[in-house]
């Protein structure tokens, strides 16, 4: 047998990367941005920034619904992008990709249409203990209005799941599963190929909440057998307003239009309206049209770099930061998981983390603080809040340093 060649990543030139990003060279109070809110949102490179200038200077028209040579063109790059979208999370369909206007849309649109069809009063929705507000609140909203019950898999001292709970707590009662692939708060990375697993052998389908994942890890949702992803343009250097709901066409066949409005409907008369097929069934009315299009060029430039080489510099990066903080006295971790991806949060002393996030605002670096739109996993570590810095690629070990720096000044400070 032939040894098949392992071809290294290659190692991405950070200096050069930094200078794609206008905003990277602004300064902030006259110094250096040092940009570690990235969970937050990312930064966008100049190729999207031009992308969405060219849409709205060149082509900017509806779509689906002229037969003009603008309206098509702008169809023809919506429909390109929605196949990149594909391609980039290899699904097998381009009509299982759904644009949104995010992954709180994308989550709610599941919420609402699966549990419509599917759940029945004493059905059971199971989510976990670290998820985000958006892969919370839509859920209680339809299990309260179908009289179905909301399951928690809870989360242990370091921010992992305990996953022994969760096999108890997948029993028969259970319609979905929908977990997050990675903790916006917490950093955990989630076995989801495990969860998948499992819940796909008790004959449960689950929804990937990908807004953390879709721009540190290669997705593959063929691969994994993810019956629902969701993720946001913003995160993963495209635009805020468009996002992607990725559903396995089986499912989004069964489930009921979310919206009602133009685009997705075959044909409308005061007695019956008939559906559009996918994706169309599920966006009525006028899309982001150049979110959709300036998401598709994001991709293409993350392709270029290689979501591989992104994740290997990623993780030295966080690695780098892991041990930088450790070394700082009386600061602690808030989630601890042996498997981390894109966030660290922590608390120092007792200082309060706006207070923190205030001093460091001040030396220019980007941080941010609180809730990070998941309050239970704040109760259940009995504190008001995080202090989160949240990498990208393009951050380096100096700002890092500078980081550690101005903590260091906080705690002279505030201690
Ligand atoms: N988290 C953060 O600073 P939207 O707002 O729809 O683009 O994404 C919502 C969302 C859903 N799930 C997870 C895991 C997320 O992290 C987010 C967004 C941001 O952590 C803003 S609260």
């Amino acid at each position: 047998m032939t040894k098949r060649a392992v071809i290294p990543d290659p190692v991405l030139d950070i200096e050069q990367i930094r200078k794609d990003f206008p905003l990277l060279q602004t300064p902030v109070y006259g110094k250096p941005l040092v940009y570690l809110d990235n969970a937050a949102t990312t930064q966008k490179p100049q190729v999207v920034l031009e992308s969405l200038y060219n849409y709205y200077t060149r082509y900017n028209s509806n779509v689906h619904r002229g037969v003009h040579f603008l309206s098509q063109q702008a169809t023809e790059a919506y429909e390109q992008a929605r196949k990149k979208v594909a391609g980039f999370i290899n699904a097998r369909h381009e009509h299982e990709i759904i644009f949104t206007k995010g992954t709180t849309n994308s989550i709610n649109l599941v919420a609402s249409s699966f549990g419509k069809k599917f759940l029945q009063p004493g059905d059971e929705v199971l989510i976990s203990a670290m998820e985000h507000h958006s892969n919370i609140v839509p859920w209680q909203m339809i299990c309260e209005e179908r009289g179905a019950a909301l399951k928690v898999i809870p989360i242990n001292e370091q921010g992992e799941l305990r996953m022994e709970a969760f096999d108890e707590l997948l029993t028969g009662k259970v319609k979905i599963v929908a977990v997050t692939y990675i903790s916006n708060s917490l950093g955990t990375v989630n076995p989801i190929a495990e969860i998948i697993n499992k819940a796909h052998a008790a004959g449960i389908p689950v929804l990937i909440d990908g807004a953390q994942a879709i721009q540190h890890v290669p997705i593959d949702v063929r691969e994994l057998d993810a019956d629902f992803f969701a993720f946001s343009g913003h995160k993963i250097y495209g635009p805020t307003g468009v996002g992607i709901l990725y559903g396995k066409e089986e499912w989004l066949n069964e489930m009921p239009p979310y919206e009602g409005g133009g685009d997705m409907i075959k044909n409308v008369t005061f007695a019956k309206t008939t559906y559009n097929e996918l994706p169309f069934k599920f966006e009525a009315g006028t899309p982001d049209i150049a979110g959709g299009i300036v998401l598709g060029t994001a991709l293409d430039y993350v392709q270029q770099i290689g979501i591989t080489a992104i994740r290997r510099a990623e993780e030295e990066l966080i690695q780098y930061a892991y041990n930088r903080l450790s070394a700082i006295s009386s600061l602690r971790f808030i989630g601890d998981a042996g498997h981390r991806s894109g966030a660290i949060s922590f608390l120092v002393g007792d200082i309060h983390p706006f207070d923190m996030g205030e001093i460091l605002d001040k030396q220019s670096i980007a941080v941010r603080t609180g809730h990070h739109c998941t309050q239970p996993v704040m109760d259940f570590f009995n504190i008001p809040g995080t202090v989160r810095a949240s990498f990208a690629f393009y951050n380096t070990r100096s700002e890092v340093d500078l980081l550690v720096e101005g903590i260091e000044k906080a705690k002279r400070m505030l201690m």
